[in-house]
C-alpha cells in the first residue's frame, strides 16, 4: 500500500521533473548560509545524508535547504518495489528516476532502498512466490533496477531487516514471505545479483535491532553478527552494515560500551559502517518542547559519538531532514496534543538541538 506521502507525491509528480522553480530572495535570506551538516561531516571524510522523497521536493524552500545540509539521499518510499513494480515486470520508474537526476542535477550521492524487504511490497508478490518462477521473481528485479541505475548510485540495502532472533531459527532470520518462499539462501542469491549487475556499488545489508539497551538488542546483536560472519564466510558480496538507528528520546539510553564492542566486531569483519536511518522518537515525554528538543539532542549525540569514533564509519543519513514531513503524529503524542519533532531541523527547516549536537559529534570526531 502507498504511504500517504507516496501517493500525494505520485500525484504531484506528473512529468517526474524536480527542478524547483525561482525562490524569492526574501526567502533565500532567510535560509541559515552558516556550514551545513555535510560540510561539517565532509571535514572528518564522512558523508551525511538524508531520506527524501518526491513529495518533499516539490517545496522550493526545502531543495534549498537539503541541499545546503547534505550531500547524500536516499528515497524514502520511491525505490521500494511496491513503488517500483506495481504490476509484475511493470515498472514504474519515473519517481525514482527523478530522485536520481535531482540528485545528479545538485552534486548529490544517491543510495537505492530497498531491494529485498518483507514489507512495501506489491499485493501480487506474494502469490506469484508460490510459482516455479519464484527465484527469478527475486533475481530479475534486482537485476533489472540495480543494472538501471549501475554506476550511478553510492550504495543498495540489497535486503532490509532480515533477522529477527526471537522467530527462533538457528540462522536468526525472520518468518518472511522470501524466507518461505525460497528457504535461507534468498539472502545470498540477492547479494549476488545486485553484484552482477553493479560491480561498484556499496552492497548493504541493512538492519535494526543493534542499537538499544537490554537483553533483547544484546540477542539481536549477537546474531547479527553470527549472521554476518556466516556471510561473509560464504563469499557473500557484503560490504557495509547499515545500522538504521531509530532511537527513542524517552526509553532507555543506549548502552555505548554494548554499542562500542558491536560495531568493532562489524568492522573486524572488514565490513563498513553505514547509518541509515537516524532519528529519535519524543513521543512518551512532557510536552516542553525545549525539555523534548533537548532529550532528542542527547539521545542523538550519546549514539553517534560511539557511532563516530569508528573509523570504518562513512557516513550517517537521518530519516528524513525536517519535522515538517514526518507521519502523522502516533496515537501517543495526539494525546499528548503535539506533533513529533524527531529530526535536525524543525517544522519551519529552523536548525534545533539535535542538528547543533549531531553538528559537534562531526566537529569533534578524531580528535
Ligand atoms: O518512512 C517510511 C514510511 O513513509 C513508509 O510508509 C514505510 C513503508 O514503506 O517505510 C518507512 O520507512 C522505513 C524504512 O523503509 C525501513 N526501516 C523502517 C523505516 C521507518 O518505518
Amino acid at each position: 500500500m502507498l504511504s500517504r506521502r507516496a501517493a500525494l507525491a505520485s500525484l504531484a509528480l506528473g512529468a517526474a521533473t524536480l527542478s524547483p522553480g525561482a525562490l524569492a530572495s526574501a526567502e533565500i535570506d532567510d535560509l541559515d548560509t552558516r556550514p551545513g551538516l555535510a560540510a561539517l561531516a565532509a571535514q572528518r571524510r564522512i558523508l551525511y545524508g538524508c531520506a527524501a522523497s518526491t513529495f518533499e521536493l516539490q517545496n522550493d524552500r526545502f531543495v534549498a535547504v537539503l541541499t545546503h545540509e547534505a550531500k547524500l539521499i536516499v528515497p524514502e518510499y520511491e525505490m521500494k518495489r511496491a513503488a517500483l513494480e506495481p504490476q509484475p515486470g511493470r515498472y514504474a520508474f519515473a519517481p525514482g528516476d527523478a530522485l536520481v537526476r535531482f540528485a545528479h542535477e545538485r552534486g548529490l550521492a544517491i543510495r537505492g532502498h530497498t531491494l529485498v524487504w518483507h514489507k512495501a511490497n506489491p499485493p501480487w508478490l506474494e502469490q506469484a512466490l508460490s510459482t516455479p518462477r519464484k527465484e527469478q521473481i527475486l533475481t530479475s528485479f534486482i537485476t533489472d533496477v540495480v543494472s538501471r541505475y549501475r554506476g550511478q548510485m553510492h550504495s543498495w540495502d540489497v535486503v532490509n531487516e532480515a533477522l529477527s532472533p526471537s522467530d527462533g531459527r538457528g540462522d536468526h532470520l525472520r518468518q518472511t514471505l522470501w524466507l518461505k518462499a525460497l528457504g535461507s539462501g534468498y539472502i545470498d542469491l540477492a547479494f549476488h545479483a545486485a553484484r552482477a549487475a553493479d560491480p561498484h556499488a556499496l552492497l548493504v545489508y541493512n538492519d535494526w535491532g543493534c542499537e538499544g539497551a537490554g537483553p533483547q538488542h544484546d540477542r539481536f546483536r549477537a546474531a547479527t553478527l553470527d549472521f554476518l560472519e556466516r556471510a561473509k564466510t560464504r563469499g557473500v558480496p557484503i560490504g557495509a552494515y547499515g545500522m538504521q538507528g531509530h532511537l527513542s528520546a524517552f526509553g532507555p539510553p543506549i548502552d555505548q560500551r554494548k554499542l562500542r564492542e558491536f560495531l568493532s566486531r562489524v568492522q573486524s569483519l572488514g565490513l563498513r559502517i553505514l547509518i541509515t536511518e537516524h532519528d529519535v522518537d519524543d513521543a512518551g515525554g512532557i510536552s516542553d518542547l525545549a525539555v523534548r528538543d533537548q532529550a532528542v539532542a542527547d539521545a542523538s549525540r550519546r549514539f553517534l559519538d560511539v557511532v563516530l569514533e569508528n573509523n570504518a564509519t562513512i557516513g550517517v543519513l537521518t530519516w528524513g531532514l525536517s519535522d515538517r514531513f514526518l507521519d502523522p503524529p502516533g496515537f501517543q503524542a495526539k494525546l499528548m496534543g503535539y506533533s513529533p519533532r524527531m529530526l535536525p531541523l524543525d517544522d519551519n527547516f529552523r536548525r534545533k538541538p539535535m542538528w547543533r549536537g549531531m553538528a559537534e559529534a562531526f566537529s569533534l570526531r578524531g580528535h
